[in-house]
């Protein structure tokens, strides 16, 4: 551990002044967010699928980790696994639980100071959602002035996407072909309506804090435009219900792309170009010049999105696991400096559950959500359709008793973050950057701090950057060895070793 953190009780003194920070600081999106897939994360009841009182009893692990948010995949009634087709959405699915157990949920996050998120898929219903079967049985009688066809993209014309509704000579739109989810039609007044009070019974009575927006590009296919006109819309709508609420979109779209959809309103929409193989991350720590790779990255987003909150993550449930992205099996030190390198882009960091113990999965999608590996008795069944089940790390609870494992830094980065606002928070500024050592200066309300990152895995590196008087408060580092800061300011940094100065 020693060359691992130093400053573990500097660490609890700034923990202790955070607990004592004003409530509006813990309202923000500045957060270390982590995704969980209720299926995949811990059964309560022995049936083997993971649920709501599953992850209750995980919330102790996850406060720990120094998650100060959750965003839950969908959690409402569905006939799918992954639940993204809703049946109904002011209810929890049966499999899952019952909203008195989420009522619980949310009690229990809220007492931890955890912010909890929902998915919200709303640009399709499942359909076999009671809309959807009163649209397809008014058409098939003949009454086509029943209210829900409106709710639905229908019309008498075959097309792109339009699937028929059996001999009728309607169809109706369908985006995700084939997988039983028809698109909803957001122009229809009536919907609008119920989405807005399926949007205050989740804030105002339960009291989530915000939503998850599935697939914004989808609203109107290849239409940005209305989108964001529609996303504008649904962000006043949800600010007026619950001010502090947050919203996190889905957009799957390169950088320029992305950017367009902040002037919605909405908090923040995922980076994606920061996540995958051929991601900013994981291309940086190929480059023969990283530090570098990695700078002119971090300039390509902040020219891009100056003023908008970053969503960066390195996977997701679609996404091959950051592991394999990373080709990091054999080495553990490479997914703890990637991981380090992610959270110091600053900003809403999101965290797939498993990532923190390097669970690997790729190609079908129950691949990519297998049960979270916390010992080998005590796992969830695996999602149906899973192809490929391994593990290249230990469980997590060989983890967290090994002082260097991958779970002990993503904690210590957590707990990081969680002392020096600034990191997330902070206006950079680029003080200086060779092939190897980049230095930022991060500055959030009066407070400058600098992150020092050593991008070289093999060797410690030097640097002056006209730091004088500067502190060395706090380190992490991937590899053995130890930062370093000598009198004349010259800062020694370990191989994969993350300063952070003051
Ligand atoms: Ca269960
Ligand atoms: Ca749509």
């Amino acid at each position: 551990m020693r060359w691992m953190r130093k400053g573990l009780l500097l660490l609890a003194a700034c923990l202790m002044l955070l607990a004592a920070l004003p409530a509006a600081a813990q309202d923000d999106p500045y957060r270390n967010w982590y995704e969980v897939f209720v299926y995949s994360y811990q059964d309560s009841d022995g049936d083997g699928i993971g649920d709501i009182n599953g992850l209750r009893s995980r919330l102790d692990y996850i406060a720990d980790m120094g998650y100060t948010g959750i965003w839950l995949m969908p959690v409402m009634p569905s006939p799918s696994y992954h639940k993204y087709d809703v049946t109904d959405y002011r209810a929890i699915d049966p499999q899952y639980g019952t909203m008195e157990d989420f009522r619980a949920l949310v009690k229990e996050c809220h007492a931890r100071e955890i912010r909890l998120i929902i998915d919200m898929p709303v640009n399709h219903s499942s359909s076999r959602h009671p809309w959807f079967l009163e649209a397809c049985a008014a058409i098939e009688a003949g009454d086509t002035a029943n209210p829900y066809i409106g709710y639905y993209g229908f019309a008498q014309q075959a097309g792109q996407k339009m699937v028929p509704v059996g001999e009728t000579g309607w169809y109706y739109e369908e985006q995700f072909s084939g997988g039983g989810m028809p698109d909803l039609n957001l122009e229809n007044p009536a919907l609008l309506k119920e989405l807005e009070e399926i949007f205050a019974f989740w804030l105002n009575d339960v009291g989530v804090d915000g939503f998850r927006l599935d697939a914004v590009t989808s609203f109107f296919a290849a239409d940005t435009d209305r989108n964001v006109q529609f996303l504008s819309w649904l962000n006043e709508t949800v600010k007026r219900l619950s001010p502090d609420a947050f919203l996190v979109g889905e957009a799957w779209v390169g950088l320029t792309e992305i950017a367009r959809y902040y002037a919605s309103g909405i908090d923040c929409f995922f980076l994606f170009p920061a996540s995958q193989a051929e991601g900013y991350i994981c291309r940086a720590l190929r480059a023969r010049q990283p530090a570098k790779a990695y700078m002119g990255y971090l300039q390509d987003v902040y020219a891009a999105i100056p003023d908008g909150v970053l969503a960066p993550f390195l996977g997701n449930h679609d996404t091959g696991r950051a592991i394999g992205s990373l080709q990091a099996r054999q080495l553990p030190e490479r997914a703890k400096f990637a991981e380090g390198a992610l959270n110091m882009m600053g900003g809403a960091v999101f965290t797939y559950y498993g990532e923190e113990i390097g669970m690997v999965g790729a190609g079908d999608d129950p691949n990519k959500r297998l049960a979270m590996y916390w010992n080998d008795g005590d796992m969830t069944a695996q999602p149906p359709g899973v192809t490929k089940i391994e593990y290249a790390y230990p469980s997590a609870d060989a983890q967290r008793t090994d002082e260097n494992s991958l779970l002990m830094y993503c904690r210590a980065l957590n707990h990081l973050k969680l002392a020096y606002p600034a990191i997330v928070r902070g206006e950079t500024e680029f003080v200086s950057c060779d092939s190897y050592v980049l230095v930022m200066k991060r500055t959030w309300e009066g407070e400058a701090l600098y992150i020092a990152m050593n991008f070289d895995a093999k060797a410690e590196r030097s640097v002056q950057a006209g730091w004088e008087g500067a502190q060395l408060l706090d380190q992490l580092n991937a590899c053995p060895g130890e930062c370093a800061l000598a009198p004349d300011g010259t800062l020694t940094l370990a191989p994969y070793g993350i300063a952070i100065l003051r």
